[in-house]
């Protein structure tokens, strides 16, 4: 993923007319586009081929089984096309060494949740997202996904990753601030209703891209 606006588009709409012209009017401003499970389910696995043609596309799987069926999983979407999987890492550490081995073998990146975004993350996922995190630098990921709405839980596990990339979801709609998430060590946003779900998407990302430049 080449850095330019440290963004990532988070496109969970529904269509592939609105994915693909969506990722053909926005493009450019993103250094990649995460789809998962609404966009894939609706549109079909062939969405992530017509996408990543033009950007890197992360599919956004949350890759949670056991390590034959994460391999399946991860050469499908790997094999569409896709540049980059999300897996979580509670179902351990064969789970996701299946994942590793085979972004591996795609020459593909590997992004590990540790802990998510939402208020109910704190239920059963903040008190062991140090032990996910641990465990995504032991199976080799690129990075890990951990959450704009706690930016003391980026610093934190910032501290634990070394340079492993931090990939950050949770700015805008869930009320976690952009300039937050960067200061406190994540590398990419990923922003999506804020974006897609805006009267005019092109003016919020240009507006976005300017909030961050000024800081
Ligand atoms: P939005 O900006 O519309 O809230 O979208 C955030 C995106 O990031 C969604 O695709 C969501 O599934 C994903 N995400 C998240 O919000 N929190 C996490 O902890 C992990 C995610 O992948």
């Amino acid at each position: 993923m080449n850095k330019k606006s440290s963004l990532i588009l988070a496109l969970d709409v529904l269509s592939r007319d609105e994915a693909l012209r969506l990722s053909e009017q926005l493009g450019n401003y993103f250094d990649a586009i995460k789809i998962g499970y609404p966009l894939i389910l609706h549109a079909g696995l062939g969405i992530v081929g017509e996408i990543c043609t033009s950007i890197p596309v992360i599919a956004d799987l949350k890759i949670a089984d056991i390590p034959n069926t994460n391999r399946l999983i991860c050469e499908a979407v790997l094999g569409a096309g896709a540049t980059a999987i999300i897996a979580q890492a509670f179902p351990g550490k064969d789970s996701l060494l299946a994942c590793a081995d085979c972004a591996r073998d795609f020459a593909a990146d590997l992004f590990v949740v540790t802990e998510m975004s939402h208020p109910g993350a704190e239920e059963f996922m903040a008190p062991v997202a140090e032990r996910m995190a641990r465990l995504a630098v032991e199976t080799g990921a690129s990075g890990v996904v951990a959450p704009a709405t706690r930016p003391e839980r980026i610093r934190l596990i910032r501290s634990m990753i070394g340079e492993r990339l931090i990939i950050s979801p949770g700015v805008g709609a869930q009320g976690g601030s952009p300039g937050g998430a960067l200061e406190a060590g994540a590398d990419y946003l990923i922003v999506g209703r804020q974006i897609y779900g805006s009267a005019d998407p092109l003016a919020s990302t240009k507006e976005l891209i300017e909030s961050l430049r000024a800081g």
